[in-house]
């Protein structure tokens, strides 16, 4: 849906839904001033918040702001692997569940804290065997098992700064990260189980580190015999074999700075190659904590499920750092939602007691398309919260979540944030906001958001604009790895001190909030970010290619479809072969998730008269749309000729 269309339906949305009475009854979070306290002191709040975490050494200053600087909790000394695993081995929480896994073929682990802990000591005692020390890159590349959320606590633990890579990125794409990086290690599997399906994971790192800093690739034996991996003896290491020879002793944790790196996140921009988002220790922690505290409303008894791979910032802060540190019980799932049955999300749901499930809008969507049987067949009645994120949610599909997921007994928390944030921004506080299909509501407490207009004007009520930040908060990105103007132009550039998020949003006449979408050529598909020119570069980085544009189109489901137009070398024809060869070109430079639903090959493309390829047109014409003004256009008799190309592809 275009930012209009949506707009226009949202305008039209007036249901309401009050907290119930018995969530807010025994909310953490049940007393509105709290939004008011936090609103006239952030940084009290905050120094508040942070008392939820076991410091080593207290931090001398709140926050010390030099725009676009943030340094949170000056000389404070922490540990995020303490925070999240052994500070709960001490105490009553010691046997408790923090890690619930299961495989797609059923099987399980239950990790206790204490044994989590015994499983991340002996994966820090690998790290050190292995030349990694505080401060140093590992790679991440492994699917969602539970040596995942494992070989990042054990970074944290020693104080090495982890870049987990999703598993269905590309070798490319892994080395394009482990390049930028410069990480020592690789941690990996043989492969992953996927809808039946094996990925071969390890096929891929060898690619990846060729030609890299990577000194050792240390390989997960999760598959078997099955998975058929060459083993490069000169760099591979087997986990297991290695494990087994540690000592069994715990590691002293190394103990950080606050404003020491905890981990780098890629993520997708408007220009150039993906960016490395740098998070650190100490306002992360806290940013993310503070959160499933608030938001999620987390207590002792609750089993938390994000359904996000941890790949992806969701998973970070929703299946590894923000529950772990609160003492919480995670569930992770290394499967696919329709394998064997369209019903398995609702059987782990219901054999866990899940009681808080956190999802993507294009999942639910998905559920919508199958039917709500699938969901009836389950007992679900544990369930007591639920949240949205990674796109705005239409209002149908929010209905149908609270409906039949949530049996109209729990609130939604519809989350608004990004990588670069770390931790929920603007969403609900279940036991006290009143909440609106469709809308993330407010800033939640210490955040300081509005909307401006081209101007850098708060819009009124009404009306809508670009969504900004106007305070630091501790979660906040610090920089981008290796390129700290790149971090000013892309996130401080616009006004001085405050954050541009590059998402548009509506101010109802409540103040309430509607993200209304990108308002860049970043395209979302089911949650997911990727920036139009990195898949543009793939594409011309094939010899018949002259140059490409690339949009995301509105799709029911994923929220947005990718069409690509391309125009050829002069030499070169269009043919169904080479059509395929650039889908495959771009799933091998930037992975699966990036593949095109068309490819359209055009004569030319639509451009300003200072060259500027107009994709809004582009997505006009691909959703089938009157096309919108054409008159900046050099050329608009190739408005006609591109609609017809792209009713012949269709
Ligand atoms: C956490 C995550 C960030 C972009 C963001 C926005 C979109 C995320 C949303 C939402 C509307 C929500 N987005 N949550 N739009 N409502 N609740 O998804 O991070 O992968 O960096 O994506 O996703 O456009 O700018 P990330």
């Amino acid at each position: 849906m275009s930012n209009t269309d949506r707009l226009n339906t949202l305008l039209e949305e007036d249901r309401t839904f009050e907290p119930p009475e018995s969530f807010k009854a025994q909310a953490n979070f049940n007393d509105p001033s709290v939004y008011e306290r936090a609103a006239n002191d952030p940084e009290g709040y905050w120094a508040e918040q942070a008392e939820y975490l076991s410091w080593f050494k207290p931090y001398s200053e709140v926050l010390n702001w030099n725009p676009p600087h943030a340094e949170w909790f000056v000389d404070g000394k922490l540990n995020a692997a303490y925070n999240c695993v052994d500070r709960h081995r001490e105490g009553p929480n010691k046997n408790k569940a923090a890690i619930i896994w299961e495989g797609e073929q059923g099987n399980s682990q239950i990790f206790t804290y204490d044994m989590l802990g015994r499983e991340v000591d002996k994966a820090a005692h690998m790290l050190k065997q292995l030349g990694v020390n505080k401060g140093d890159r590992v790679a991440i590349y492994l699917p969602m098992i539970p040596e995942l959320p494992i070989s990042m606590l054990a970074c944290a633990k020693i104080g090495a700064i982890h870049s987990v890579v999703f598993a269905a990125y590309s070798a490319k794409a892994l080395n394009d990260r482990i390049t930028d990086t410069e990480a020592k290690l690789l941690i990996t599997s043989d492969g992953s189980r996927r809808s039946g399906k094996i990925l071969p994971l390890k096929d891929n790192a060898d690619k990846a580190v060729k030609d890299t800093t990577v000194e050792t690739t240390l390989v997960i034996n999760n598959i078997g015999p099955d998975a058929n991996t060459a083993w490069n003896k000169a760099l591979d290491v087997d986990w297991g074999t290695l494990k087994q020879k540690m000592p069994t002793t715990p590691l002293e944790h190394e103990e950080m700075d606050a404003e020491d790196p905890l981990f780098i996140l890629y993520t997708s921009g408007t220009t150039g190659k993906p960016k490395g988002i740098v998070h650190t220790t100490g306002g992360y922690l806290t940013g993310v904590n503070h959160s499933v505290r608030s938001i999620f409303d987390l207590k002792d008894e609750d089993v938390f499920w994000c359904t996000a791979d941890i790949g992806w910032v969701t998973g970070h802060s929703y299946s590894v750092y923000g529950p772990l540190s609160a003492g919480g019980t995670s569930v992770m799932y290394e499967g696919g939602p329709a394998y064997p049955e369209r019903d398995r999300f609702w059987d782990i749901v219901e054999k866990y007691g899940v009681t808080i499930f956190y999802t993507a809008p294009t999942s639910i969507r998905t559920f919508m398309k199958w039917g709500h049987e699938y969901v009836e067949k389950h007992d679900l009645s544990s369930l007591r919260l639920l949240g949205t994120v990674g796109e705005p949610i239409n209002p149908e599909a929010w209905m149908w979540y609270h409906k039949y997921v949530g049996g109209e007994k729990c609130p939604i928390v519809d989350t608004w944030w990004q990588t670069e944030n770390g931790s929920a921004m603007i969403a609900p506080l279940p036991g006290i906001t009143t909440t609106k299909p469709g809308s993330a509501t407010k800033p939640a407490p210490g955040i300081i958001a509005d909307i401006f207009d081209g101007e850098g004007n708060p819009v009124e009520p009404g009306n809508g604009g670009y969504l900004v930040i106007k305070q630091p908060w501790p979660s906040m990105l610090r920089t981008v790895w290796g390129d700290d103007q790149r971090f000013k132009d892309s996130y401080f550039g616009d006004y001085d001190g405050i954050y541009t998020s590059g998402d548009v949003a509506h101010k109802d006449k409540d103040g309430y909030i509607w993200i209304l979408g990108r308002d860049d050529d970043v395209i979302n598909v089911s949650g997911h970010r990727l920036g139009a020119s990195e898949l543009e570069s793939a594409i011309v980085s094939h010899d018949a290619v002259a140059e490409a544009a690339v949009i995301g189109r509105s799709d029911d489901i994923k929220g947005e479809a990718i069409t690509a137009f391309v125009t050829l070398k002069e030499r070169a024809q269009s043919s169904d072969e080479l059509h395929d060869e650039i889908v495959a070109q771009i799933v091998d430079q930037i992975g699966k998730i990036a593949r095109p639903d068309e490819v359209i090959f055009t004569a030319s493309l639509p451009k300003t008269s200072s060259a500027k390829i107009m994709r809004r047109l582009l997505r006009d014409i691909a959703e089938g749309k009157a096309v919108g003004d054409t008159s900046t256009l050099e050329d608009p008799s190739v408005v006609e000729d591109l609609k017809e190309k792209y009713a012949e592809a269709e």
